[in-house]
């Protein structure tokens, strides 16, 4: 007897093809609403750029460039309706940055299910890498997310690699979306470069949840066309010709193309952009640096409303460590 195969034949969700052109239904979007996701990919990855560089300087600290991946990082935040970058600060409701791979998923699922007992219209939405995947974590959000119907939304960002470890040493499924049939959480393979299918796709899932029906796994497959952070050299474990494969599906040109031939964009509008962008971003480098330093160790002030004697006697190490350092 032969055990049947998995079906390897998935293939990704796509608006824009990889020239550019039109391949599926246009999102409800406005032209100005499309302008708006174009120009956020040009700030994430001038943004990017400018991080690496003055990492490079020692201005700044150890960051992870975005570059490659925009389409997913921008397509998904815009999907949760009605946000403006304004609004990110202030009414994002995202939790602080997640160091331990793979435990976001589950937050978001905690989250998800408490709204759901509170009768409370939230749908939360996790998401990780490849590398998370792996971990039991993952595995564990997923099955309670199809056990409790909870209303989340968990997107997979296939990048291609975690760290130094390629994708397919993290699963021998054909794929991560794959693997929500196992949990019995209905899943979705997204073109990850297609800034439209992001959006759309996550605007589904979300709508889906909101209406009751329970969890969606997105997996979007894009790829990380730089190091992993700037204390990585990715020369060491990747194959060049793979990253210029890559390149030639840059994510910022796809949607570039769209819009020029739709004459919502022409190349002086472009030069524009980006010089109105650099000069957002040269402002914002200004501000930071004129910005006092923190206390070394004003984050005690912020974890407790008091301090236990062992966290006191850690100031106080901490404290008289920073003063050794400086003299
Ligand atoms: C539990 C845990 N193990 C290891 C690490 C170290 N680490 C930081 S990022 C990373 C790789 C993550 O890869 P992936 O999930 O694909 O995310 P990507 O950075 O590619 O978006 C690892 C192993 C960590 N932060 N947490
Ligand atoms: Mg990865």
């Amino acid at each position: 007897m032969t055990i049947q195969q998995v079906d390897a034949s998935q293939v990704p969700y796509q608006i824009l093809n990889a020239e550019g052109k039109l391949v599926g239904t246009l999102p409800d979007l406005s032209d100005e609403r499309l302008l708006e996701l174009y120009r956020s990919m040009q700030l994430g990855r001038t943004f990017s750029n400018k991080v690496v560089a003055l990492q490079r300087q020692g201005r700044a600290t150890t960051f992870g460039s975005l570059v490659g991946q925009e389409a997913t990082a921008v397509g998904m935040l815009y999907s949760f309706r009605g946000m403006t970058p304004a609004d990110w600060p202030a009414e994002s409701r995202c939790l602080p940055y997640q160091i331990v791979i793979g435990t976001q998923m589950l937050h978001a699922v905690g989250l998800g299910m408490a709204a759901k007992i509170a009768g409370e219209p939230t749908v939360s939405v996790g998401v990780c890498g490849d590398g998370a995947t792996s971990e039991g974590d993952f595995n564990e959000a997923l099955n309670f997310a199809g056990v409790f119907q909870v209303p989340v939304v968990l997107i997979v960002q296939n990048n291609g690699w975690a760290i130094s470890v390629p994708r397919k040493k993290q699963s021998a499924a054909p794929s991560f979306a794959a693997r929500g049939a196992g949990f019995g959480v209905p899943a979705r393979l997204v073109d990850g470069n297609d800034i439209l299918a992001v959006y759309d796709a996550v605007n589904q899932a979300v709508e889906h949840a909101r209406s009751g029906q329970g969890p969606t796994l997105i997996e979007t497959l894009t790829y990380r066309i730089g190091a992993h952070t700037t204390a990585d050299d990715p020369t060491r474990y990747r194959d060049a010709a793979e990253v210029a494969a890559w390149q030639a599906r840059d994510p910022i040109a796809r949607f570039q193309t769209f819009l020029l031939e739709r004459d919502l964009l022409s190349q002086s509008k472009i030069e524009q952009m980006l010089a109105e962008i650099e000069e957002q971003i040269n402002r914002a480098v200004e501000a930071a640096e004129s910005t006092p330093n923190m206390a070394p160790d004003c984050f005690f002030d912020y974890a407790t409303a008091e301090l236990t004697p062992r966290l006191q006697e850690q100031r106080a190490d901490l404290l008289r460590h920073s003063e050794e350092k400086r003299r």
